[in-house]
């Protein structure tokens, strides 16, 4: 029957999210193992599979008595932070960071990522530009053979609120596809960042010189940052469905 039907997929499904769910854990506990020392400054990524990695950060802590400050990347990751009694930190205190972990929305061969489907891309990209090391963590949903096909909402670009409509325009006819102004899930009003800036939602047909167009976009007025992050990861963990750590480098 038709309901029976549906109690299968509700239930493939709440197995496909907790194998999801395990391999966040398995990536983000890998990372600040093998990157986290004593004496550390650590950026804290925001998304769900960061939330592993600061309960990892705080079992350490307690158990090897390591000493580590942290910089947040968004109001969630400073909320992580101090609800595990972490000791929070900013960039005027520690501009120069030891490392930095955080999660991505899609993640291809060469270490290009697609982040800001939580909208926290302009400080992150910030704090993982201050840090010697920048690790992502992910789960093998997240690794992508071409930009913009696994992460069907494209690429997140922050712009200044009034100039929303001119950089989707300009967007869109140099780089073709569309870029499409976040709504809140309410769809009373668009997505406000920490920034209180906008979110476009650029989606487009096909692989672009990522680079290129990463310059490109952040030369239109009004841009205040991009999704993509071009050159900056130098590895990346890869939680997988059979339960082991995928490093790429
Ligand atoms: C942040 O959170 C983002 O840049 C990215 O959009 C997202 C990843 O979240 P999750 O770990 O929940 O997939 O890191």
């Amino acid at each position: 029957s038709s309901s029976s039907q549906k109690h299968v997929c509700l239930f493939s499904r709440s197995v496909a999210n907790n194998m999801a769910e395990e391999a966040k854990k398995l990536a983000a506990y890998a990372a600040v193992d093998n990157h986290v020392q004593n004496n550390q400054v650590v950026g804290v990524g925001s998304g769900s599979t960061i939330v592993y990695a600061v309960d990892r950060l705080a079992e350490r802590v307690r158990q090897e008595k390591l000493n580590i400050v942290c910089v947040p990347t968004s109001f969630q990751a400073r909320q992580l932070i101090l609800q595990h009694g972490l000791a929070l930190s900013d960039l005027d205190r520690h501009p120069e960071l030891d490392v930095a972990i955080d999660g991505a929305d899609e993640v291809d061969a060469d270490l290009t990522l697609i982040k800001g489907g939580g909208g926290c891309l302009t400080q992150e990209k910030i704090v993982a530009g201050c840090a010697k090391h920048f690790v992502v963590v992910a789960d093998y949903r997240k690794d992508s053979k071409a930009l913009g096909q696994q992460w069907k909402k494209g690429v997140p670009i922050e712009v200044i609120p009034m100039a929303y409509v001119p950089v989707s325009r300009t967007i869109a006819k140099r780089f073709g596809g569309e870029a499409n102004l976040r709504m809140a899930v309410s769809k009373a009003g668009p997505v406000v960042t920490d920034n209180s800036n906008f979110i476009l939602d650029w989606k487009f047909e096909d692989a672009k010189n990522w680079k290129e167009v990463n310059t490109a976009i952040k030369m239109i007025p009004g841009v205040v940052e991009t999704g993509l992050f071009v050159g900056m990861a130098e590895r990346a963990y890869f939680g997988m469905e059979d339960g082991s750590v995928q490093v790429r480098d």
